[in-house]
């Protein structure tokens, strides 16, 4: 019988004699130190590990030495074969490819799942304890801090390389210490590795003084450009592919830039938008932690913690990039009007349909207890006949209600220049998103048709 936490994953890790640890795609250095501390602690135990990455270890992290062969297919294992699988980092298994989530589903013939033990080691709000063994911890500021915890109660001491690679997960994650998930413990382990004997300032020449002209150079051209919106609470840079091309750079140049927009003042949410192809784009978002970017995030389908999350998007970045800016001003609204008790009561009882009538278009969330349940946008224009000056309730009130039953097709929406998310069932107790309430300049169009607030 398998269980969860500490005691369980420790136990998976010792008594496997090989183990293959895998983490997420584009890996940070979260994921990849966890991996090099996981991979020389197993070898201390006098094991044989493997470390997985579908797309390798980003060049800003070349410098750190591997202790094992790094594989980035499972072909490339040839005979080897795991007796455990272990995640690191991973907040859901998709997150470490394609091939890794197939053999999870049981679709791979090489390595069968039923033969394999599969664990998880991670710190994000949003895993699902995915795996057989978990040991999962929201409250840490690194996945690396909880290896660390694991290399230290099997006696093994947190220096040399094994030192280095956890320092570098605690860097990596708390911005050098200095993000709101910064803790005391995660302080505390710092200063150990310190004490035994790792080299701050040697550590900081290879991990962040390596910077190359060309990355100089694109940050300055990024940074001459970036707009703030929202009375300058929320700043926003977008990159297109080409200012990569243009300096024969990848997105590894990119690596932090998200979080260092944060540096303007009275900033409190950066959003940086990457172009990845023909209408298709990445969004970064980054708080100090008082503003919850993983609510944002999680609109567009993607995840994180409340500091920092991500999505994509399949929409060119400016269009990505005003979406997402019109998603963060309709929160900061939606929360605004949340504060007021009859609404928030409403909300909890039966929920709500909540609009925002501006002059570009209508903006619909459908809450449910202080939860978003849906997010429509709709701009006003010639193929929408809700245009102020001919508006229509009649045709938007048939909209929303689509919107709310989950019978409107996002193909439609598309059609119409606007954007639809719904991920899930309404709950019974929602009793239907009635009534409708209106706000924002253009609220009385609404008029007779919804409560005007
Ligand atoms: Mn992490």
């Amino acid at each position: 019988m398998m269980s969860d936490g500490p005691a369980a994953v420790e136990s998976a890790v010792v008594s496997a004699r090989r183990t293959l640890i895998v983490s997420h795609v584009n890996p940070d250095g979260d994921a990849v130190g966890s991996c090099v501390a996981l991979a020389r602690i197993i070898q201390e135990l006098g094991n044989d590990p493997r470390i997985f990455l579908q797309s390798g270890v980003p060049d800003f992290l070349s410098w750190l030495a591997l202790p094992s062969p790094l594989v980035h297919t499972l072909a490339e294992l040839g005979e080897w074969k795991p007796e455990l699988v272990l995640f690191v980092d991973c907040g859901d298994m998709h997150r470490a490819g394609e091939e890794i989530s197939a053999f999870m589903r049981g679709e791979n013939a090489r390595m069968p799942r039923k033969e394999i033990v599969a664990a998880n080691i991670d710190h994000h709000a949003s895993n699902l304890n995915f795996a057989d063994v978990n040991w999962v911890e929201p409250e840490c500021s690194a996945t690396g801090e909880l290896v660390g915890i694991l290399a230290e109660k099997l006696g093994i001491p947190l220096a040399g390389e094994l030192g280095e690679a956890l320092y570098l997960t605690l860097v990596s994650d708390t911005g050098g210490f200095s993000y709101a998930n910064t803790s005391a413990d995660c302080l505390a382990m710092a200063s150990r590795i310190v004490s035994l004997g790792l080299d701050v300032g040697r550590f900081t020449t290879k991990y962040e003084n390596n910077w190359t002209l060309a990355r100089m150079h694109l940050w300055g051209r990024l940074l001459s450009e970036i707009s703030l919106h929202e009375q300058g609470s929320v700043v926003c840079s977008v990159v297109p592919k080409r200012y990569l091309q243009e300096l024969g750079l990848n997105k590894d140049a990119l690596e932090d830039y998200a979080s260092w927009l944060r540096k303007l003042r009275g900033v409190r949410v950066a959003l940086f938008v990457r172009e990845d192809g023909p209408s298709r784009a990445k969004i970064s978002l980054r708080s100090m932690g008082d503003v919850n970017v993983h609510e944002v995030a999680a609109l567009f389908g993607g995840g994180g913690h409340a500091g920092a999350a991500g999505a994509e998007l399949n929409l060119p970045p400016r269009e990505a990039a005003d979406l997402v800016l019109e998603a963060l001003s309709f929160r900061a609204f939606t929360l605004e009007l949340m504060a007021r008790p009859d609404l928030a009561d409403r909300s909890f009882r039966q929920g709500i349909t909540l609009l925002s009538l501006h002059a570009r278009g209508v903006l619909a969330a459908l809450i449910f207890k202080d939860r978003l349940f849906g997010f429509l946008r709709l701009p006003f224009g010639p193929e929408f006949p809700g245009d102020p000056d001919g508006f229509a309730p009649a045709l938007l009130l048939g909209i929303l209600e689509d919107f709310r039953l989950g019978w409107l097709p996002r193909e439609k929406v598309c059609t119409l220049g606007g954007y639809v998310w719904r991920p899930e069932e309404l709950p019974a107790e929602a009793e239907g998103f009635v009534p409708l309430f209106a706000a924002g300049p253009l609220a009385q169009y609404m008029h007779g048709h919804a409560r005007i607030l």
